[in-house]
């Protein structure tokens, strides 16, 4: 055989490698390693002194630099319309999110100009969101649709996503959240927009738009009872769920995730002991959003003890949106949670990794430095892996590289 062929892709050599693989140290951290890539899966991982004389195609000499799991950003809402600018100014002279909602700003005003934009100019827009994204180390990330509220603008948003799948370097994961705000065409009519979003599953599955079902329950949206009746037409059709609960109060939201064993429960700062249990129970992971707490003031924090406690996962996102969450950086996500809610640096990588790839059903391939994932990888210029999330507005990302392939040229 040509021993050409014979070669790995891509090894990179002399690598602290933060496997974020529980071995027993902290970010499960192997020093002194080479790891080889193969057709955009890891092939090999192993100390330097024990690499086999196969060789590679490429050589790249990380010369003691970190290389982490290439950040699952698992909850976004990245495609959308316009901005809220002039509501972040409303409230600051006082006037609250739920307010806003409630007199027809708010999401209704993201729907506005959702719909309003032509599907090019959508993804026009989500463009540089998703570099922002990229830039500091994203391999995979989340995009929700929930402001298009009808058949037609919801497949629009979620089309848009598979576009930006197509065209950047990042695994695309859609969620359909048809059941996020009701739209003014069905204000009088609660239950007939549940069952219209019930009825838009079955063609937005058909044509292969949605890798997941989400919901908003919350007093401003949706009740757990609607919910259900979202997550029962979507189980039927095999489509995995995840909810946003118990964001703004406990309206048992992370109970009703647990009931459908849903892949995630999101935001939970409202969520009670009993919802944790059920979490726990269910397997669903927890996915901690501090930027839409820090958005919004809250002061109610998520019970993150209790989710250690329970031995409930904890992922972390930056939930990118117009109104709540208008973050584009995990970098700052990370620090935000460390922060606000007290999680270790630690917790906050592996919410980026791991057990972001968890809750987007993706922990099998993803979210690890493991033999036969995908070798989407992230290398940084860092002591220590505890700065990712130490610092405000720096970015110490190398570079990054997706099913084998750099992103940008590493400068070797
Ligand atoms: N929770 C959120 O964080 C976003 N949606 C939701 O249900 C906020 C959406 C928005 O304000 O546009
Ligand atoms: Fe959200």
């Amino acid at each position: 055989m040509d021993p050409e062929l014979e070669k790995w892709d891509v090894l990179f050599t002399d690598a602290r490698l933060a496997t974020m693989v529980p071995n027993g140290t902290p970010y499960g951290t192997l020093e002194g390693m080479a790891l080889a890539v193969q057709d955009g899966r890891i092939a090999w991982i192993g100390p330097m002194a024990e690499l086999p004389h196969q060789g590679a195609k490429r050589l790249v000499p990380l010369e003691g630099r970190w290389m982490t799991p290439g950040l699952v950003d698992c909850h976004t809402h990245l495609v959308h319309g316009g901005n809220r600018a002039a509501e972040f100014e409303l409230r600051l002279t006082g006037a609250s999110y739920e307010e806003i909602a409630r007199a027809g700003g708010g999401i209704a005003s993201t729907v506005a100009a959702t719909r309003a934009a032509e599907e090019d100019s959508l993804l026009d827009q989500a463009r540089p969101r998703l570099e922002a994204l990229l830039a500091e180390g994203v391999t995979t990330v989340e995009i929700k649709s929930g402001y298009g509220l009808s058949l037609d603008e919801e497949a629009k948003m979620l089309r848009v996503a598979r576009r930006l799948g197509g065209e950047f370097p990042v695994t695309v994961r859609t969620s359909f959240l048809g059941a996020h705000a009701l739209p003014p065409e069905y204000r009088d009519d609660r239950a007939g927009y549940v069952e219209a979003v019930a009825a838009m599953l079955e063609p937005i599955a058909r044509a292969g738009l949605a890798d997941a079902v989400d919901a908003f329950c919350e007093g401003i949206a949706f009740t757990p009872e609607e919910c259900a009746r979202v997550f029962e037409a979507a189980q039927a059709l095999g489509l995995p769920v995840k909810l946003h609960a118990d964001q703004l109060s406990d309206t048992g939201g992370a109970a009703l995730a647990a009931r459908f064993r849903a892949l995630s429960a999101d935001h939970l700062e409202y969520t009670s002991h009993s919802g944790v249990a059920a979490m726990a129970a269910a397997g669903t992971v927890a996915v901690i959003l501090p930027a839409a707490f820090y958005t919004l003031h809250e002061t109610q924090l998520p019970p993150i003890q209790a989710f250690r406690d329970a031995g409930v996962p904890m992922a972390l996102a930056t939930d990118c949106n117009p109104g709540s969450a208008p973050l584009t950086s995990p970098l700052l996500a990370m620090n935000l949670a460390c922060t606000l809610f007290r999680l270790t640096p630690e917790e906050a990588l592996t919410g980026f990794t791991r057990t972001g790839a968890v809750a987007l059903g993706m922990g099998a391939s993803h979210g690890t430095l493991e033999v036969g994932k995908a070798a989407d990888l992230a290398v940084w210029q860092i002591e220590r892996p505890g700065e990712l999330a130490y610092r405000l507005g720096f970015n110490p990302l190398a570079y990054a590289i997706r099913a084998g392939k750099p992103r940008h040229l590493p400068a070797v």
